[in-house]
């Protein structure tokens, strides 16, 4: 039965930085309706305008990865394998970069398929990128793995905007998806990102056989980061074949639903990113997302090696929603 909704209203932007699994558990279980209701308080307060940020994706170095992510086509131990793709060059991604903020896009994200960023000619022309995308007025993400001190340093002074680094599921859960890099790791490249002054993109996949616990437990750890991550990526898992996920069922979309509504709540100021997986919704299953507290999308045909819907979709499905686009 649908609880009463509080009234009037409690004042909903409250940042906490202590929360505990059973109570992320209670939200992620509400009746939708509450769950919605209480997500969208947060999220009319946090984002009056309904503002969607529209970012695009670019692979720069596809494939060929040391990491055995259970969910990668870009991992050397899945057969799925992409490696044997060239890895671009600093001026076709600057023309990608300025297609894409033609059609509209605010931010350009950037994927090496790296265990970690190396030193060298490769890192040089990441940094002329981060400069060249910055010089274009956007925003410059990057996602490359782990990454030094030094590093992270020489990608803030180049004006990174933001790095993803995602934990991808809950701490006791992590162990069936990847083996050679542990929590831990990731959590120290993140506080190196945040170190260095750059902006933190971390979020994590549904879909990869985890439990609700699982879903309460990734959330808890992000939610209980201090800051936030100033952006979150929800990604459903695409069930790529030749990867050790590849029989896994679609998630349900109330699902992916869910676990936006309940990012919003526990983090009211992050950008909440409907990330890979919106082929496998329904246009009403993403005005759901949007609803529920998603402020950004993937925007291009292409997310790093798999389909993404297309631009004109994308377009009449954020009309429909009648929300603003622009970060
Ligand atoms: N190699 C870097 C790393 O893992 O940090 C960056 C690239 S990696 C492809 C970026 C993120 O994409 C992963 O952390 C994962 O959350 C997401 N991702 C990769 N493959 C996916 C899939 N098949 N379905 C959903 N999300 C996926
Ligand atoms: C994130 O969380 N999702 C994006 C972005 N960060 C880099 C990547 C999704 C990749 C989906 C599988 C692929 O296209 O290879
Ligand atoms: Fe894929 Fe990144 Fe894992 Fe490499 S580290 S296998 S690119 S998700």
């Amino acid at each position: 039965m649908p609880v009463e909704p509080a009234e009037p209203a409690e004042p909903s932007l409250i940042t906490r930085h202590d929360w505990c699994r059973s109570e992320i558990l209670a939200l992620l279980e509400l009746p939708l309706v509450d769950l919605l209701w209480q997500a969208q308080q947060v999220h009319r307060e946090a984002n009056p305008g309904y503002h969607v940020q529209l970012a695009s994706l670019l692979s720069v170095k596809t494939g060929g990865c040391e990491e055995d992510c259970a969910y990668c086509p870009q991992s050397l131990h899945n057969s799925s394998d992409l490696s044997g793709r060239p890895e671009l060059e600093v001026e076709p991604v600057l023309a990608r970069a300025r297609t894409a903020k033609q059609a509209g896009a605010d931010r350009f994200c950037m994927g090496w398929a790296w265990r970690e960023i190396r030193d060298g000619a490769p890192f040089e022309a990441m940094l002329a990128m981060v400069r060249g995308v910055r010089g274009l007025g956007l925003e410059a993400c990057v996602t490359a793995g782990m990454l030094s001190d030094s590093q992270a340093a020489r990608l803030a002074e180049a004006g990174l905007s933001a790095y993803n680094h995602n934990l991808d599921t809950s701490p006791e859960h992590y162990g069936q998806i990847i083996t050679t890099r542990t929590y831990q790791e990731r959590l120290e490249t993140l506080q190196r990102v945040r170190t260095a002054g750059i902006s933190i993109c971390c979020g994590g996949i549904i879909g990869m056989g985890e439990t609700q616990t699982d879903r309460a437990g990734l959330l808890e750890v992000l939610a209980n980061l201090d800051p936030h991550p100033e952006s979150v990526p929800i990604n459903a898992l695409v069930a790529v074949e030749g990867t050790p996920l590849e029989e896994l069922p679609p998630v349900d979309p109330l699902e992916l639903v869910r676990m936006v509504a309940t990012a919003r709540i526990l983090m009211p100021s992050a950008r909440v990113r409907l990330s890979a997986g919106r082929e496998q919704l329904g246009r009403e299953a993403q005005i759901l997302c949007l609803l529920a507290g998603a402020d950004s999308i993937f925007y291009g045909d292409t997310l790093l090696t798999t389909s993404n819907p297309a631009v004109e979709a994308d377009r009449q499905l954020l009309a429909a929603a009648g929300v603003r686009v622009g970060g």
